[in-house]
């Protein structure tokens, strides 16, 4: 079953990662995709090597931490597109500190790429999916938006706010067609770790270390899932976590000594 085929879809922070997987995933389910990064040359290899394969691929640049720059790029794509699918996957966790020792601009980071970030495009694209009174909207929460864990606090509240922002949207689209879904992760092996401990690869690696965590991909196919169910099925939340992993403070690690 495609109910995909032929819709349009932007995705954010599809540079990397999770948005990454999922550009490519609805890619090859016959979506149009709009990519959606800061690094314009990462862009264009990317929609290079699916336009080959693909249908049509765009690519849109800017940040969405600049209010202003979101609103009139948005606004311009949407002379031309019908987005159908709104993929809010630009978001990222920086330092990883207690509360009193936090950097505040770490914290300001946050909360402007994955709560202010999110809210600009989604204000920006929402009117259109109203007045067509049609789309899906996924959102990337976390666990840690669930459970809070030491040191992620900021990061855990800015996840925690997405995920209530999904609640929300969906209380004020109820009558529409248009679905929101909240994907909320546990471990995933991406840039993530690099990005949060500001390129300690070793600390970063460490992270993922004594068990299997999810791919990228692992999650793509879930949002898939979650984008083909029938129009009449709404999947509001789904917690993704590696078999080893049950919650932030349950994680099942092999001692390779042991063996
Ligand atoms: C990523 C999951 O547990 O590293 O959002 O915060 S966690």
């Amino acid at each position: 079953m495609n109910n995909l085929k032929g819709k349009t879809a932007l995705v954010t922070g599809a540079t990397s990662g999770i948005g990454e997987a999922i550009a490519k995933m609805l890619a090859q389910m016959g979506v149009n995709v709009i990519l959606h990064g800061r690094n314009k040359d990462r862009l264009l290899s990317l929609q290079e090597s699916l336009q080959r394969d693909y249908n049509s691929i765009d690519i849109i640049d800017f940040d969405i931490r600049d209010k202003e720059e979101t609103l009139s790029k948005i606004k311009e794509l949407l002379k031309s597109k019908e987005i159908d699918i709104l993929i809010n996957s630009a978001g990222l966790a920086v330092g990883l500190d207690r509360f009193d020792e936090g950097d505040i601009e770490d914290w300001e980071e946050m909360i402007d790429a994955n709560v202010k970030g999110l809210l600009y495009i989604t204000r920006s694209i929402l009117p259109q999916m109203r007045k067509r009174d049609k789309g899906h909207i996924v959102n990337l929460g976390s666990i840690a938006g669930i459970m809070a864990y030491p040191k992620g606090n900021v990061y855990c509240a800015t996840k925690a706010a997405v995920g209530m922002l999904s609640d929300a949207l969906n209380a004020d689209l109820l009558g529409t067609n248009i679905r929101v879904s909240c994907v909320e992760p546990g471990a995933v092996e991406t840039n993530f770790s690099n990005v949060r401990f500001k390129g300690d690869t070793k600390k970063a690696k460490k992270v993922y270390e004594g068990y299997k965590p999810l791919s990228a991909e692992d999650v793509a196919y879930l949002v898939i899932y979650i984008l083909n169910v029938p129009d009449h099925v709404n999947i509001q939340h789904a917690l993704i976590m590696p078999t080893a992993q049950r919650n932030p403070y349950l994680l099942h690690r092999e001692n390779k000594e042991k063996k």
